[in-house]
């Protein structure tokens, strides 16, 4: 018998593996239910404004919503530039389990969607998130101003975690620091030892509408080898797109790394491979066969939501590329 582990990006995390750890539990639970109901947990979440229903923006204003589920290469799914839908994760579920694709996008995905039985139910910003996120993605120096005059945002500047962040929910669900992006990211491993992982996201905050990120893209916002370990990430995708990310970071497994050096050579190869990236974040969670697992990020601010037999936390993984001064 294996340890049931649960492991999810963020603060917001922690109401993931609130629902999805039972079905890790239940005698016939399993690691792709539990990383079903952890992401819809979110989507569904009205406090968490960068994941489903209350989603994050693009340049027109509008949500769209990408989603990946994944056991193995030979079964994994997924949705991108979804608008008339939330269980984003469920549909990317049924892509992976009823059709012989592994990506539906837009209109395509919304007909199946419909075709499955799923209720049309468009995700919407609430427009304070929807300012603040344009904001984001026009400059710092609005965001700094609009936050300030936010009462639902404590101030903190690029790097550093608030203290509800630390102490668990805030009062809008707990958002990072920089709250332009952010991606609910799961890895389960149940007590058959079977690996299971999904990511659901609106992207970034200020996307040119059509924008794609690395969460619906098989090898990039997540990878499952069952031989090997599983790989979620979560950030700027255009990083991770760069190189492959998750993948990297499963094969650095393969090759004998431990899920902590795997992610720092993913790091590294983000920072030689992208010199111009500026302050984006790239954070991995990684874990191994063995239930072995890490997690790191290019800049501090990231957490993950861990749940074992022993309890829930929340973790500031110690492997941050760069301490944000530069
Ligand atoms: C994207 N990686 O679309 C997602 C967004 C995210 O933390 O994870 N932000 O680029």
């Amino acid at each position: 018998m294996a340890e049931p582990l649960l492991l999810s990006t963020w603060h917001f995390g922690q109401i993931a593996n609130r629902a999805g750890w039972p079905h890790l539990l239940a005698p016939d639970g399993s690691a792709l239910d539990a990383v079903e109901q952890a992401c819809r947990a979110v989507e569904e979440d009205p406090r968490v404004t960068s994941v489903g229903y209350r989603g994050l923006p693009d340049l027109k204003g509008q949500v769209s919503l990408d989603a990946a589920i994944m056991l193995s290469p030979n079964r994994c799914g997924a949705v991108a530039y979804v608008r008339r839908f939330v269980e984003v994760i469920s549909i990317a579920r049924r892509v992976m389990e009823q059709t012989p694709h592994v990506l539906l996008v837009g209109e395509g995905a919304e007909i199946f969607a419909q075709s499955q039985g799923f209720r049309p139910r468009s995700p919407r910003a609430d427009e304070r998130t929807a300012e603040l996120a344009l904001c984001e993605h026009h400059g710092a120096e609005d965001r700094e101003a609009i936050h300030a005059r936010d009462p639902r945002h404590p101030h903190v500047k690029d790097g550093e975690t608030s203290p509800e962040a630390h102490s668990g929910l805030a009062a809008d669900g707990g958002r990072d620091a920089d709250s332009s992006h952010d991606t609910i990211g799961v890895i389960a491993r149940d007590c058959r030892g079977t690996l299971a992982a999904g990511c659901s996201t609106s992207g970034l905050a200020g996307k040119m509408p059509g924008r794609v990120g690395d969460s619906p893209i098989v090898g990039h916002g997540l990878y499952v080898d069952p031989g090997v370990g599983a790989a979620v990430a979560t950030g700027h995708g255009e990083l991770m797109m760069a190189i492959c990310g998750s993948f990297l970071a499963v094969e650095g497994m393969r090759r004998g790394l431990s899920p902590q050096e795997a992610i720092a050579e993913v790091l590294r190869r983000i920072a030689e491979c992208i010199p111009d990236r500026g302050d984006r974040q790239a954070a991995f969670i990684a874990l191994d066969k063995a239930g072995k697992w890490a997690a790191g990020a290019m800049r501090p601010g990231f957490q993950v939501a861990v749940r074992t037999p022993a309890g829930e936390q929340l973790v500031i993984p110690d492997l941050v590329f760069s301490d944000g001064s530069d």
